[in-house]
């Protein structure tokens, strides 16, 4: 028998929680026949809540799921934990400046980094999905120097399937012909979808799209503001959709890419593609094993160049914050 992995979920009586934890404890975060151990901390003041999350997941009687421990230790909560998704942050609030945001969120990632380095178990792979999430990933990175630094990454895999979605509409295709579509960069306005070396049904996507004024114009600022755009729509952001690309990256880390396709990954950059070492940005990358890859050799327009340049820019200024903060 598989023997059980420990997952711990912060920010886990929150909305994204709510949609996530019964997805893992369901096997679909690692695999149908993998047992899961759950780990939720909470802030104190949301332990009842999350006690109350804990009830339906025994209720929906998971045959995968093996325990169900809640803490707002972090010390307690990253024990021994193979697989971590930090989800919760503290989010901008009127009349907050960036560098509070950093600040904020500094309180909260440089923590749980520190209890990862010092609890977790040698095998431990991090997702960030609280925002702002490359920067968090970095803050918790820095304050783990025993944990190799690939295994912290934050979540671009929602923008990845948001733009695969607005390909598919505009081409009248599938999102299934759709492969090797890449984010560039931070999870944040300044994104770049990339559709110049993506194939749908084994053509260039932008050759079937032919239009680089939909590109500019639509599609990805389409892509980058989808968030408040789920937000004036639903009065709330977006949960399940989150929740849900949560998932594909963390199986998709675990089990590996399809052969022909890559995913998009916020991961530290190695200085590919003239993205500078010393921040966390999204990359393509193939998995297999476990570990993942950035996929090479890719040719990179003027159009690309200088949108992946944007974005970049923003991270190292973010770095740059923290850094003047003490964070990293
Ligand atoms: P909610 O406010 O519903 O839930 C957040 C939860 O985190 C709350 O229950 C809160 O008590 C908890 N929390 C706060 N500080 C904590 C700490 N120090 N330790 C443990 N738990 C703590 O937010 P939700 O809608 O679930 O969103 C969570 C985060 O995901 C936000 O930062 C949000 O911006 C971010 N998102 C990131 C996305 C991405 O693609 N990377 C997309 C969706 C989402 O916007």
């Amino acid at each position: 028998p598989v023997s059980p992995v420990n997952v711990t979920v912060t920010g886990a009586a929150g909305q994204i929680g709510y949609a996530l934890l019964f997805r893992i404890a369901s096997g679909q975060l690692l695999g149908a026949d993998v047992p899961v151990r759950l780990r939720l901390l909470e802030i104190t003041p949301a332990l009842k809540a999350a006690e109350g999350t804990a009830m339906e997941l025994d209720d929906c009687a998971f045959p995968l799921l093996q325990g169900i421990e809640i803490t707002d230790d972090p010390n307690v909560a990253f024990d021994g934990a193979n697989v971590a998704l930090l989800v919760g942050a503290r989010p901008r609030t009127k009349g907050m400046e960036r560098g509070d945001l950093l600040e904020a969120n500094g309180g909260i990632f440089k923590p749980q980094g520190k209890a990862i380095n010092d609890h977790a178990a040698d095998d431990i792979k991090v997702l960030v999905v609280g925002n702002p999430a490359n920067t968090n990933a970095l803050i918790a990175q820095s304050a783990a120097p025993d944990v190799p630094a690939e295994r912290f990454t934050a979540m671009t895999r929602l923008d990845h399937n948001r733009a695969l979605t607005q390909l598919a509409k505009k081409t009248g295709t599938s999102v299934a012909d759709i492969k090797k579509l890449t984010i560039w960069g931070n999870h944040s306005a300044t994104q770049y979808p990339d559709i110049f070396n993506a194939e749908i049904g084994g053509k260039n996507a932008a050759q079937v799209v032919n239009d680089e004024k939909w590109l500019a114009d639509e599609f990805i600022p389409t892509v980058a503001k989808r968030g408040a755009a789920i937000i004036e729509a639903r009065g709330a952001s977006s949960a399940a959709s989150a929740a849900n690309a949560a998932i594909d990256h963390v199986y998709t880390w675990v089990n590996g890419t399809p052969e022909g396709d890559w995913a998009s990954m916020g991961i530290p950059s190695d200085g590919s593609y003239g993205v500078p070492e010393g921040i966390i940005s999204s990359f393509p990358v193939t998995t297999k094993d476990g570990k993942y890859e950035i996929v090479q050799g890719l040719e990179i327009n003027e159009f690309s160049r200088t949108r992946i340049d944007a974005s970049v820019k923003e991270l190292t200024d973010e770095r740059d914050a923290v850094r003047g903060l003490g964070l990293v």
